[in-house]
């Protein structure tokens, strides 16, 4: 049959004018190749805390919504079992335990990621992205000499990346207690400085240990410092008292700080790096969420940190750009239930799991450690087939794979390397180096594994997980956290575990199958030695 160039280009036109017609009804719209990205990072946040990861005695309907419009991982990592080195591997894509300065900051530290190095906001901000840190930070601000709280605060995330950042500095059980907006303290009287010391008590202001009357929530151990809002925290803060923060308002003051980001950026790409303070100590929530959960502060500031997830996804909805999103939903470490304050947390658990059927928790070297809650929901206006570029995962698989369990291994250390993939960005030589691109696993492909998976923890013992086999390095004096009980995974000798015989990790076999002890040792050598980086 012979069709006029006519008809065909009449048919053709009416085709693409239907088309219109849809997208402006909104119901066939474009499909985007830059997608708003979520990136919400979670505090101490442990892979049984969620009931879509299996919680019966806490319910988190707005996290679980993520999931079943989405995908949970069931083997993803960070990389490290505290904050300070886990979200230095997630943003620079380099292991944190190759640098003296990744441990735990404290609240003066300088800057602790080099302002020239490639992070993962550099990567959004190269593809025309706009981008933002809000909330925890815990990567030191200013020069090697710490931050002066009351200029301008040199050395922030500005210097990497990030277009936009309100940040509580380290912690919140660490001083000082107050917001930085880019690069000052928010709310401020210049005449009331601030001055900080973390070896010696400095100004006025009652502490912990000398005034414990004063307390409305006790330290367990540490913590006994300068008391800001009736809680004594670790390090010693004077001045500042407009510009102190309040633990109850923490979670509505920073989600109000996201929610406008994304609403000033809804018609423009943009990246959000959102920290919830939530559920570090000190555990102070809403009194729309005191003892709404039944199993005390641990259990209500899980109900305020899925309260901040819903307020997320609800200003997407609102805004008309949640299909446009992806959002992603992990923590920086796994679980604690006494880190340092009488918040009756042990008490209250009432049968609750933070750690689920895993061994040890934060600070350990063991699963519960680094293997963490990970979700992935990706809008349905993403084009799942053109990100990927070899079109091997696509948007009809994805479909298939929503609501399901990935069980591909993903360490957040692969974060920088995939968004990298995603958006067609290279990445400048000699950054990122440990980060590897494996978008197909993080958009669903539960085909594409990570080689292997290394993490640190507290005591920068090092751990390699291949072909289900986990192998712990040597080293680490101490078994047990002597504050909170967990166990290190910290040992003398070499250890081995099969991961799909024994997740628990209770029978070390390392003297059993000596050829693949010894051959992970050489290969977490090969991987660690200084020469390959
Ligand atoms: C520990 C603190 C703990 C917590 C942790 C950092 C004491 C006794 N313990 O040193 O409370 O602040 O550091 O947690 O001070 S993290 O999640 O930010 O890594
Ligand atoms: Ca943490």
């Amino acid at each position: 049959m012979i069709i006029s160039s006519s008809f065909q280009k009449n048919f053709l036109l009416g085709i693409s004018s239907i088309t219109a017609i849809a997208t402006i009804n909104g119901c066939m719209p474009k499909k985007t190749n830059t997608p708003n990205v979520i990136f919400i990072y979670a505090d101490d946040l442990g892979i049984g805390d969620l009931s879509c990861y299996g919680a019966t005695k806490v319910h988190t309907p707005e996290i679980d919504k993520l999931a079943t419009d989405g995908i949970r991982f069931s083997n993803a990592y960070s990389p490290a079992s505290v904050s300070t080195p886990s979200r230095y591997g997630l943003l620079t894509g380099q292991y944190p335990w190759r640098y003296n300065n990744t441990g735990i900051a404290r609240g003066n530290a300088g800057l602790i990621i080099d302002t020239a190095q490639f992070t993962v906001a550099d990567v959004f901000k190269v593809a025309g992205y706009k981008t933002a840190a809000i909330g925890k930070w815990h990567l030191g601000l200013g020069g090697t000499s710490g931050p002066d709280w009351n200029d301008t605060i040199s050395h922030n995330p500005h210097d990497l990346g990030f277009d936009y950042n309100f940040i509580i500095p380290a912690t919140v059980d660490r001083v000082p207690c107050v917001y930085v907006e880019n690069d000052h303290v928010y709310n401020l009287d210049p005449d009331d400085s601030i001055f900080v010391d973390y070896e010696k008590k400095i100004g006025n202001m009652p502490t912990g240990r000398e005034n414990p009357e004063l307390l409305k929530l006790h330290p367990s151990h540490g913590h006994d410092n300068t008391i800001i809002n009736g809680i004594s925290r670790i390090g010693y803060m004077s001045g500042g008292k407009s510009a102190l923060w309040v633990d109850e308002d923490i979670a509505d003051v920073i989600t109000e700080k996201a929610i406008s980001f994304i609403e000033d950026n809804k018609n423009n790409p943009f990246f959000i790096y959102f920290c919830t303070q939530d559920i570090h100590v000190p555990r102070v929530p809403n009194n729309r969420f005191k003892d709404l959960s039944g199993l005390g502060a641990r259990g209500d500031v899980i109900l305020q940190l899925d309260w901040t997830v819903g307020q997320i996804i609800n200003s997407l909805e609102r805004l008309n750009i949640l299909d446009n999103t992806i959002i992603i939903f992990t923590s920086d470490n796994g679980p604690v239930v006494d880190d340092g304050y009488a918040d009756q947390a042990v008490e209250l658990l009432n049968g609750h799991t933070p750690s689920g059927t895993l061994r040890g928790g934060k600070y350990s070297i063991f699963e519960a450690g680094t293997r963490v809650p990970f979700i992935v929901s990706i809008g349905k206006n993403v084009s799942v087939d053109n990100l990927t570029n070899a079109n091997s995962f696509t948007n009809a698989d994805y479909a298939a794979a929503k609501d399901s369990i990935q069980t591909a291994f993903f360490s957040q250390i692969d974060f920088l390397a995939s968004i990298a993939a995603m958006l067609n960005i290279t990445i400048p030589e000699g950054n990122a180096t440990d980060s590897r691109n494996h978008l197909n696993a993080l958009l669903g492909d539960t085909t594409d594994n990570a080689e292997f998976i290394i993490q640190q923890n507290a005591n920068r013992t090092l751990s390699i997980i291949k072909d289900n086999w986990k192998y712990i390095a040597p080293g680490g004096n101490y078994r047990y956290n002597p504050y909170t009980n967990t166990e290190l995974g910290n040992d003398t000798i070499p250890q081995l575990y099969n991961l799909i015989a024994d997740p628990s990790e209770l029978n070390n076999v390392a003297d059993k199958y000596t050829n693949i002890t010894d051959s992970l040792s050489n290969y977490l050598k090969a991987i660690s030695s200084p020469n390959k980086q």
